[in-house]
């Protein structure tokens, strides 16, 4: 009897921690793309950002998929441009979305693991219309940091049908993790890092803004599962990760401490909201007793 008895225990806990343990959202049936004006820290700057619904959200929908299932997906274009979906997957050939139409597209089965997708154009790019999709890596509680950084003088521009030039200058104003400065990283359900001491999660990081970034983490060296962009570095455990433009990269943090430790860029100018410390890339990790 006492042995069924804590079976049935263990059985309660890992249903609990596998049921509504992801922070993310589950797959949408549509995106909608949409331009509008985001504001960050006093700056107000045009946007292209994939939403869930039709009204406007200046936040990227992030989104998990189960893995080696494909799933349809519906994305309506409501820039003023043509778009092309991308998905950094190998062999994704990126399929049109003709601007003010909604277009049907199947995602493909994916293993475990976690990819971005966006617009493959610079225009797409630069106004930052991009997410991420973890698939599978459901075993533990699973957050995420879509990182970004913002100029707002070369947004105007590229929202306007501007180019960007070669070489150009680039000194962003804002810096973004899931399209949030801090402190409002705080308040992010997906990204703020709120897990109980003795326990383990999962954090895909992808760079999706237009110049490198490099996190710190306090109080844990976290171990590297994925790094698109750095495979050699798998199975590293560090406290400093580096992220290429473009990169996807999943840690598995194991939190054996109690309290709470920031993570933040450790380029300080990314630490700012237009140039005010503290803000931009900087979140907690809170590690409850
Ligand atoms: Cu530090």
């Amino acid at each position: 009897m006492f042995k069924r008895g804590a079976l049935l225990g263990l059985y309660a806990v890992f249903g609990g921690l596998s049921m509504g343990a992801f922070h993310a959202q589950d797959v949408p049936d549509t995106l909608w793309l949409q331009l509008n004006e985001a504001v960050l820290g006093g700056d107000s700057m045009p946007a292209l950002r994939f939403c869930e619904g039709a009204t406007w959200d200046s936040l990227n929908y992030s989104f998990h998929m189960a893995a080696d299932v494909p799933q349809s997906l519906v994305v309506h274009n409501g820039d003023t441009v043509d778009h092309a979906f991308a998905l950094n997957v190998e062999g994704w050939e990126p399929v049109a979305l003709v601007a003010g139409t909604a277009t049907e597209l199947t995602l493909p089965s994916l293993s475990a693991g976690s990819y971005c997708y966006g617009l493959d154009s610079e225009r797409g790019k630069v106004l930052g219309g991009a997410g991420i999709i973890m698939v599978g890596n459901d075993d533990l509680p699973h957050f995420h940091w879509n990182l970004g950084d913002w100029e707002p003088a070369r947004l105007a521009s590229v929202a306007e049908g501007g180019t960007v030039e070669e070489g150009a200058p680039y000194v962003p104003r804002q810096f973004t993790v899931n399209d949030r400065t801090f402190p409002n990283t705080m308040n992010d359900p997906y990204g703020y890092v709120q897990i109980g001491v003795g326990t383990s999660c999962y954090i895909t990081i992808a760079n999706q803004g237009s110049m490198d970034h490099v996190l710190h983490f306090h109080g844990f060296h976290v171990e590297v599962l994925q790094a698109s962009k750095h495979p050699e570095r798998v199975g590293w455990i560090k406290d400093t990760v580096p992220f290429l433009q473009g990169e996807v990269t999943v840690v598995r943090l194991d939190a054996f401490q109690p309290g709470m430790y920031p993570v933040h860029n450790h380029n300080l100018i990314a630490v700012t909201n237009a140039g005010f410390y503290p803000g931009g890339m900087i979140t907690h990790l809170d590690i409850q007793p």
